[in-house]
Formats: C-alpha cells, structure tokens, sequence
C-alpha cells in the first residue's frame, strides 16, 4: 500500500530551495527532484514522429552539388533531424540519418571511424562504394554495409557510359558512440583505395549459405558488405505467394550476418517489408525508435496517433514506443532501421503487438 506524503509547506520548500543552492556548489544535486525524469513509468522520447517528402528534398539536395563538391564536403549530406530535438544531428537518440548525394564524376575520399554506417540506395544507379579494398555497385533499393573501421570511399562513374546523380539514405550510430565517448576517425592517404579484391568477392564466400571452411570470424559486423534488392524483392514475393501475411508487419524479413543469424551491425537491425495493396495494418509499438524508407508504393503511416502519407523514397521515423499502423494503398516495400541489437544485448528490448 502506498503511503500518501503530506505536502511541503511553503516554508519547508524556501528551506529545501537554500539547501539545493549550498550543495551546489559541491557538485551535488538531489535526486528526490529529478527521480521521476531519471525513471519514466514508460520511455517519454523527446524524439517525436516525423517524415521528410523526397519530393521536397531532392530540388535542395540537386542544389547543394552546385554550392560544394563531394570532395570537398568530404561527404555531402543534408541530415535528416529530429524536429523534437533540434541541433543534435540525430533521428532517433541512438541513431544518425542523412540523404547523400554524389554527382557523375565525382569521388568522396576514403577515410575510417569506430561509427557503423548502412546505406539504403534511394535513387539513381552506377555509383560504387568501396570498403576495404573491395567495390560495390549501387542499385535503387540495395542495402550495403560499412563496418566500424573499415576504410571506405564512394564514387560515381557511371554505367555503361551513362551516368546520373545518386543519392542514398545514411543511417549511422554516431549518436551511441557519441554518448559512449569512443569516436575515432582518420582519412586515407589517397582519395580513392586500391581494389584489392574482384566485385562480388564477399558474396561468393558468404552469400551464399556457404562460408570458407577455413574462415574464422572475428568480425562483429557480417562479412556480406551488399545485399542486392532484386534478391530481398525476390524472397518477399515468393512470401507473398505462399502464405498470409502477418496482421501487423505483413511480409517482413531481418537482414541477417550469414556467420550467426543475428543482425549485420552490432549495433543496427535491417527489415524490409512488404505490405499487400489495401493493407490495413493493427498497431505495434517497440523500444527500438526506427527509420523508414519507402521503396515501393503508396500508404499511410500512423505513428503515435498523427497520420503520415508516404509514397517511394520519402523517409519516416517511428519513435520509441510510440505505436505504429501501416496501410497500404498500393503493393508496398519498406526498409527499416533500428538499434535493435544494442538492446537485445543489455536485455531491454520490449515490443507489443495491439489488436486494434
Ligand atoms: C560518413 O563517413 C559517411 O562515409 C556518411 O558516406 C555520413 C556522417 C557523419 C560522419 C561520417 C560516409 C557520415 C559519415
């Protein structure tokens, strides 16, 4: 039974304010005033939901390349941030996004950071990434990975001669190694590594449910560096033939490290999902605040009650706890991001599936 405290009179609370300003000076503050802020009953983000319309960003993103080179930005990015925290360069708490774009031609020099980086290919097609010392091409919809400490630069040649603008969504955890004080970084020697592997290397030793006998993983981070969309597409359509959808996730599969079927990044979980036209999801809720990238099709997602209508290449984000229901007007493909893994591992992770 809970004993009721009588209030404070006002004297005792003149008493109590004088007594805060002495210890302050000692560095001590009392934890009695800060205990329900320090403990929420449930998680009360300062992350709210939000969506960036890659229509209305693509005219200022296009207009960057004539403000600053890709060289000399060093990465040119406009980064998606949380309109409930201002100023912090983070989408979630934990999480970082960007839109980056890299005209033909152009090269964003090589360099490394302890920060994990995944980039979601959101439009155009030839550019390449390099990481460490093996190339990939970037098609819309691919899902490719750049470890911690893995030197890497990106560059735009072209395809068969032709070339177009490109740009990817960035998703970093540069907001969890920021809080844990661990950032390092250093730029390469030259602007562009030297390939030291074939195109297609890591995934004739790990994409294929195969791995070299003799291979022993010290890496947390999941030796497939690309993971093609035609691929994911593929399984999800094959999902979608064979058997129902689930009530509020529709066909929805995790990008997995194929050495231990956990999550490619130690620190961010990948999901792509497909949503049959005319879906009217039910609502769920996490403690893994995640971003969204529409690949395919058109909907509406509520996100703590505020619709949100998304159509390809926008972005959303889903704060922590805060309930998610997705409708599909068109067939629809979402990716998604979260700091899934860093959760599971300290075993706080909740989630609820709602049946309205
Ligand atoms: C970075 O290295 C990249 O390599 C993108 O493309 C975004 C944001 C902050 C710090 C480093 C990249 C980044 C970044």
């Amino acid at each position: 039974m809970d004993t009721i405290a009588s209030p404070a009179t006002l004297d005792t609370l003149a008493q109590r304010r004088r007594y805060y300003e002495r210890i302050k000076a000692l560095n001590l503050t009392p934890l009695w005033e800060e205990l329900h802020a320090l403990v929420p009953r449930e998680p009360a983000s300062p992350c709210v939901p939000a969506l960036w319309r890659y229509a209305d960003i693509k005219p200022h993103l296009m207009e960057s390349a004539e403000l600053i080179t890709a060289q000399e930005a060093v990465r040119r990015v406009l980064i998606l941030e949380n309109p409930g925290m201002p100023g912090r360069s983070c989408i979630t708490q934990s999480l970082y996004a960007g839109l980056q774009l890299i005209m033909p031609g152009e090269v964003a020099p090589s360099h490394r950071h302890v920060q994990s980086a995944l980039r979601f290919i959101v439009d155009g097609k030839g550019a390449y990434t390099t990481v460490g010392g093996e190339r990939t091409t970037m098609f819309p919809g691919d899902f490719i990975i750049t470890p911690s400490w893995a030197w890497h630069d990106h560059g735009n040649e072209g395809l068969h001669g032709d070339s177009e603008p490109v740009v990817w969504l960035d998703g970093l955890d540069i907001p969890l190694v920021r809080f844990f004080d661990a950032g390092f970084a250093e730029n390469d020697a030259a602007a562009s590594q030297s390939v030291a592997r074939p195109e297609g290397h890591s995934h004739a030793r790990f994409g294929h449910n195969m791995v070299p006998v003799r291979h022993t993983h010290t890496s947390p981070t999941s030796p497939i560096f690309s993971y093609p969309y035609a691929r994911s597409r593929e399984a999800l359509a094959a999902l979608q033939k064979a058997e129902a959808p689930d009530e509020w996730l529709g066909w929805k599969l995790r990008y997995v490290n194929p050495l231990t079927g956990g999550a490619p990044m130690p620190t961010m979980a990948t999901c792509l999902q497909l949503l049959p036209k005319s879906f009217k999801g039910k609502s769920h809720r996490a403690t893994d605040g995640a971003v969204y990238s529409v690949v395919e099709g058109r909907g509406t997602a509520e996100i703590a009650g505020q619709r949100f209508a998304f159509q390809p290449q926008d972005t959303f984000v889903v704060p922590s706890w805060a309930g998610l229901r997705l409708e599909a007007d068109d067939e629809t493909v979402l990716f998604s991001f979260s700091d899934r893994p860093v959760q599971d591992a300290i075993g706080i992770h909740r989630e609820q599936f709602l049946d309205n």
